[in-house]
């Protein structure tokens, strides 16, 4: 078990994937320039970094590499930078600021925003797939498909559909958990059991219990997000805080009341926190991660 305190871990992987992202991404001298700063502007720089700390924890359990972790982390936090410039665009939320700074399409202009998603997610695939990650072919390959399948109209990009359909509605909290476990989850998910899979020390057990905390956590993670949206402020944020009752957005906290909202983040906290007892002190990062994601203020 490593002794290093969560926060100096946190840190280290936070400041690695920088480090990482910054070499996957094109140099901005680099032609077509424009389009390349846009894209170093979009992911660097910003933003927590959960999705690369999922994959480091999940792996470390595995018994992974941090080389191939950390093209892992590169590959989700890429989609993730890519869907957040689409979120963004006027034809979707219409927002100008986004981790602190103007957004993509404000400081460049849209269409330039539009291809620096095109590009990130397209350099996803590129940096999972130009390099071996897992012990087996056949398992890249596998990862391969559930980040294609976490991106796309089964994932990511499916409850952002649903995301926007949902406008102005009313609904259920069967259809609101649907839509998060693909708009936010499916990300989030796919980001721990892409780091377990670079690692070949889990059994079948495993890696079905990570899974499951997988899940939990995106859902987590989306609950907690919509309380901070209606709870806290912009210059908190880094984004602009209110924007899912000024948008008339069904949220947890509309459906549910901020008291039956936060009470869900701490069963769902509890439940993933028990999801990973069996698996030991190794997964103690993964138990702290999920503990942050809940407290976390921003
Ligand atoms: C455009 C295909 C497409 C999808 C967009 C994820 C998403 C789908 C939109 C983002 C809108 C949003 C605010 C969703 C709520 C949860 C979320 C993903 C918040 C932002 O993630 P953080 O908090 O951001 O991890 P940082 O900046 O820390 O990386």
């Amino acid at each position: 078990m490593s002794l290093t305190n969560f926060a100096t871990w946190m840190d280290s992987i936070q400041r690695r994937s920088e480090l990482a992202l910054a070499a996957v991404l094109p140099e901005a001298s680099v032609a077509p320039t424009r389009l390349h700063e846009a894209m170093r502007y979009a992911v660097l720089g910003g933003g927590k970094r959960v999705r690369p700390l999922l994959v480091h924890a999940a792996g470390e359990l595995a018994g992974a590499t941090a080389t191939r972790l950390d093209r892992v982390a590169c590959a989700v936090e890429l989609i993730h930078a890519y869907s957040l410039v689409h979120d963004d665009l006027p034809c979707m939320d219409n927002d100008v600021l986004r981790r602190g700074k103007p957004t993509v399409h404000v400081e460049f202009d849209e269409a330039t925003a539009l291809l620096v998603g095109d590009a990130l997610q397209a350099l996803a695939f590129q940096v999972i797939s130009e390099a071996p990650l897992a012990d087996a072919p056949s398992v890249q390959l596998d990862m391969l498909a559930r980040l294609a399948r976490a991106s796309g109209s089964r994932g990511m990009a499916g409850g952002q559909a649903i995301d926007l359909e949902a406008v102005g509605k009313q609904l259920t909290r069967e259809e609101l958990e649907f839509m998060h476990i693909h708009k936010t989850g499916a990300l989030i998910r796919a980001s721990v059991s892409l780091g377990a899979r670079c690692g070949s020390s889990l059994g079948p057990d495993a890696i079905e219990r990570l899974d499951r905390y997988g899940k939990l956590v995106g859902l987590l993670f989306q609950v907690v997000d919509d309380i901070l949206d209606a709870q806290s402020d912009t210059a908190t944020l880094g984004k602009t805080a209110g924007k899912d009752a000024d948008h008339n957005k069904p949220t947890y906290v509309t459906l549910l009341g901020l008291t039956e909202a936060r009470a869900l983040a701490e069963s769902l906290l509890d439940e993933a926190r028990n999801t990973l007892t069996p698996l030991g002190d190794g997964a103690n990062r993964l138990d702290e991660l999920a503990t942050f994601i809940v407290h976390r203020r921003f």
